[in-house]
Order: C-alpha cells, then sequence, then structure tokens
C-alpha cells in the first residue's frame, strides 16, 4: 500500500495536534465499518468507530472498574516519579491484566460487535492477547507518552494484531483522549525508557504528525500494534477512564512469553457469543 497518498486531514473530522482550541467533534465512523473504512484502517493503521457500545453497556463497565479501583487494585505507573510531590503528584493507574478480575470485561472479548469489527480488520481465526485498564485522576492524570503497544509486545506480526481502546466517558482533548500518527503502523521506531516510571517506554514524536481522537462514551477506537500513539494529561475535572482489549489473528506467532487465547471463532465462539449478554445481565443493577 502507497502511504504517500493518505491525504492530511481525516475524513471523519478528527483534528490534527496544533490545531485550534475547540475542536469541531470528532465523528468517526458508523458500525458495521464499510469495505472503504476498513481500507482505510488498512491505509492509517487505525479506525475510530461510534456508538458501538450502548450507554447501559458503559454504565455496567464503568461500574466495575470503579469496584476494582475501590479494591485497591490499580498501581500507578508514576508512584516513583516525583515522591516530594506529596498528593498533587501526577498519576497513570492501571491494571493489567484486567479480564481475571472482573467478568464483565472477560466477556467483552465476545461482545459480538466487537468481534465483528476485529473480524473486519484483521479477518479470522482470531484470538485473544491482553486487556487492562487505564484510570487519569482528575487534575492530576499524566498521560501515557508516544509508544508503539508492539514495542511492549516485543514479538510477532504487529500487522496481525489490534488493540481496541473504549473510554468509558467522552474522551477529549481536556481530559486526555487518545492521539494517533497516522500510518505509523509499518514502521517500528527506538523506544527508550520513560524517565517517570519503572515500567513506561517511550518514542520520540514529531507533534505535527499527531492527530487527537476525540470520542464519545461507546466509542471505540481500533489500531495496529505498531501505530505510535499516546494519551494527554487529564485537565477535566473528573477521572478519565479508558479500557483496552488487544486481539490478534492466529498467524500473529507471538513470543514465548505470551498466551493467546482462542480462537474466538468456530465452535468456541457458540458459547462465546452468549457470554457477553450474560455477564452483562448479571453485572447490571
Ligand atoms: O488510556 C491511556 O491513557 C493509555 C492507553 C494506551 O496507551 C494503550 O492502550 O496502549
Amino acid at each position: 500500500m502507497n502511504l504517500t497518498h493518505i491525504p492530511d486531514e481525516h475524513p471523519h473530522g478528527q483534528r490534527r495536534e496544533g490545531a485550534a482550541e475547540n475542536p469541531a467533534r470528532a465523528d468517526g465512523v458508523a458500525f458495521p465499518p464499510a469495505a472503504r473504512e476498513v481500507a482505510a484502517f488498512h491505509a492509517r493503521g487505525f479506525l475510530h468507530v461510534r456508538g458501538l457500545f450502548t450507554p447501559p453497556e458503559i454504565a455496567a463497565l464503568r461500574q466495575d472498574i470503579l469496584r476494582l479501583q475501590d479494591a485497591g487494585l490499580l498501581i500507578d505507573l508514576l508512584k516513583d516519579a516525583d515522591p516530594d510531590a506529596g498528593a498533587a503528584r501526577p498519576a497513570n493507574l492501571q491494571l493489567c491484566p484486567l479480564s481475571p478480575h472482573s467478568a464483565l470485561v472477560a466477556a467483552l472479548r465476545w461482545h459480538p460487535r466487537v468481534l465483528a469489527v476485529v473480524r473486519a480488520l484483521l479477518g479470522e481465526p482470531l484470538m485473544f492477547l491482553l486487556d487492562q485498564v487505564f484510570i487519569k485522576p482528575s487534575g492530576r492524570g499524566a498521560g501515557t507518552d508516544w509508544h508503539q503497544d508492539h514495542a511492549y509486545f516485543g514479538g510477532g506480526d504487529p500487522l496481525l494484531g489490534v488493540g481496541m481502546w473504549v473510554p468509558l466517558q467522552d474522551a477529549t482533548h481536556v481530559n486526555g483522549t487518545m492521539k494517533v500518527v497516522p500510518g505509523s503502523h509499518r514502521q517500528p521506531v527506538e523506544h527508550h525508557r520513560d524517565p517517570r516510571s519503572e515500567l513506561l517506554i517511550r518514542a520520540t514524536v514529531d507533534p505535527a504528525r499527531a492527530q487527537v481522537i476525540e470520542m464519545q462514551a461507546g466509542d471505540a477506537l481500533f489500531f495496529g500494534f505498531n501505530v505510535l500513539h499516546a494519551t494527554q494529561d487529564n485537565r477535566s475535572s473528573e477521572p478519565r477512564t479508558a479500557i483496552a482489549l488487544h486481539f490478534c489473528h492466529q498467524h500473529y506467532a507471538p513470543p514465548a512469553q505470551w498466551t493467546l487465547v482462542g480462537p474466538l471463532s468456530g465452535t468456541a465462539a457458540v458459547a462465546g457469543t452468549a457470554a457477553w449478554p450474560r455477564a452483562l445481565e448479571a453485572a447490571s443493577p
């Protein structure tokens, strides 16, 4: 695919980093993505799908994540960054893997609309790799610096994997939404340790290449394992929470330390597709 023909403007109205404040709301594409939108994913490396989840689904996920946060299960990836800063210290809270702690999240990989999008992007048989949650507390929530997920995963064919990022409230340029570098999915770049954290790595990106993806609760952003992405600080008065699930094609060939779960198709899917409505019903008040 010739990346030199990717137009500068995103066709769905997402703004480029550095554009004026109060940008037009990003609108993404409707479910199910059309063939040309799948082709755009392969050209750019990402796809913003609007309204993939219903408000009750998002509410149930939010409630379940709050339960895990209240139980003290999330760790602060920046806990050693600035020990003298006290309560105002920047924080980037994470729990990974997430599904061992949540039957609802464990069923999310079987959500029929999720599987339909991932199948359209990667083909079959599909496998599941991992899931996690990120919470940026209000006011002091620190963005996650530029990186490619493949740099963490350390193997496999990155073009055969896709992450799904799901904000559990609207995600804006104020509360720390996702930024991506269109077309970065074919080229691994060098990463270095993020000096703020024992666990994070980061890459250097020219901000002019970045696109800010603003999303409404219920939307999902799909992006390839080598897409350069980052989130912004949370400058709002509410926490910003997002969960991320990673899927791959069975031919992904991960390094030995990873265990793929699946396939999420064939006979397993017959039982699997019942998992989401059942878990949602059990989790709903
Ligand atoms: O939600 C965030 O702040 C970071 C998400 C991220 O970097 C990822 O899902 O790989």
